[in-house]
């Protein structure tokens, strides 16, 4: 069940990455300041390759939003590609304007280039544009819109990095980079979402595809090279005595001992705070390449590298953030209901 609708468009160095968002209420107030510090914490992070410094990620809103304000109609989010201006003909959608420049024919093992080209399209390029987390910026001026709706309600996020590579002190975060730089390698990490001040009752345990845990997985583990998503404390090893949050009373109210779930239970938000925790892989595309084959000639080669990120962990935690924000507003309109903030917070009793 969708309440919190959108659509993105866009490849990697086409001239836009576009969203058209759908369901949001009325009254919202959207303050693109906030939209594009998110978008410039999505571009921030020790680690970061070249096309960071070429891209200064600003929204556009060309429609839904009147004198600050939503309408109730859909909202279009526009992010310019700065770096479109040195691929113009690579990305032409004119047939006349052809070429091989920039074309390549050997997979990056871990990246989308076999697959996709098994499905879609010999040509990698035609893969390697959207496949490239370059859509996440996008991605992320959605999310900022979503947060600001859950920011009417108080609800907030933080986020942090707890492992680089090997490294789990935050102080050995850079040299771990630094290593896989000069051996011109990538490097993946672990970071944990919190969103506070949450209701419970969110989601549920009736179907299989209503539980908010499920939900969130599927948004956060298809985050390009995100491999595993946790909620709450990783139960392995634990017994059931040790793990379950036991009950208490706080003040006359039902409180819990620890938050090991994470604050779901049975697929719903119990009010505690929600805690979810990634892996990201190492990025794929390396300047010290992998062993690969070569699509036209199918002699064994090695991978294209085209430029990279080193680590983009800390990137990839504010698109989970974002990611999140989705699915806790399409929840809260589910529950809460309301064509207007005001209706909204009336029902949700703000
Ligand atoms: C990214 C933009 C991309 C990559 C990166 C993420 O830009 P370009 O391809 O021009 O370097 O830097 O994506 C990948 C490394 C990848 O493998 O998908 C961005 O805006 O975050």
């Amino acid at each position: 069940m969708e309440k919190f609708r959108f659509l993105t468009a866009g490849e990697s160095h086409g001239k836009y990455l576009t969203a058209i968002i759908e369901g949001l209420p009325s009254g919202i107030e959207i303050d693109i300041n906030f939209i594009n510090e998110e978008l410039k914490r999505r571009q921030k992070g020790y680690g970061r390759g070249a096309r960071m410094e070429i891209e200064t990620d600003t929204v556009e809103i060309t429609s839904g939003v009147r004198y600050g304000k939503t309408i109730g109609s859909p909202v279009t989010l526009v992010i310019k590609n700065r770096d479109f201006e040195s691929w113009e003909k690579v990305m032409s959608i004119a047939p006349e304007d052809i070429t091989d420049e920039k074309e390549f024919t050997t997979y990056r093992p871990g990246h989308a280039d076999w697959a996709g080209s098994v499905k879609y399209s010999t040509n990698l390029r035609n893969i390697l544009e959207r496949s490239s987390a370059r859509k996440t910026a996008i991605e992320v001026a959605v999310g900022a819109v979503a947060k600001l709706l859950l920011k009417q309600l108080n609800i907030d996020c933080k986020s942090e990095i707890t492992q680089i590579g090997s490294a789990c002190c935050c102080g050995d975060f850079e040299k771990e980079i630094d290593l896989a730089k000069e051996n011109g390698d990538t490097v993946g990490g672990k970071f944990v979402v919190l969103y506070q001040n949450l209701p419970a009752g969110l989601g549920s345990h009736v179907h299989w595809d209503r539980g908010i845990d499920g939900r969130k997985a599927q948004a956060v583990m298809s985050i390009p090279a995100v491999k595993v998503v946790e909620i709450g404390t990783n139960p392995l090893g634990y017994y059931g005595s040790n793990y379950h949050d036991e009950f208490s009373i706080d003040n006359g109210e039902i409180g819990r001992t620890s938050n090991n779930a994470g604050g779901i239970e049975g697929g719903i938000t119990n009010g505690q705070d929600l805690v979810v925790s990634a892996v990201m892989k190492p990025i794929p595309t390396m300047k010290k390449p992998l062993k690969s084959v070569d699509s036209k000639t199918l002699k064994e080669t090695e991978a294209h590298f085209e430029r990279s990120d080193v680590c983009a962990v800390e990137a990839c935690s504010v698109v989970a953030e974002s990611r999140i924000a989705w699915v806790l507003v399409n929840e809260i309109l589910l529950k809460f209901g309301g064509d207007s903030l005001e209706e909204l917070k009336r029902n949700y009793k703000i």
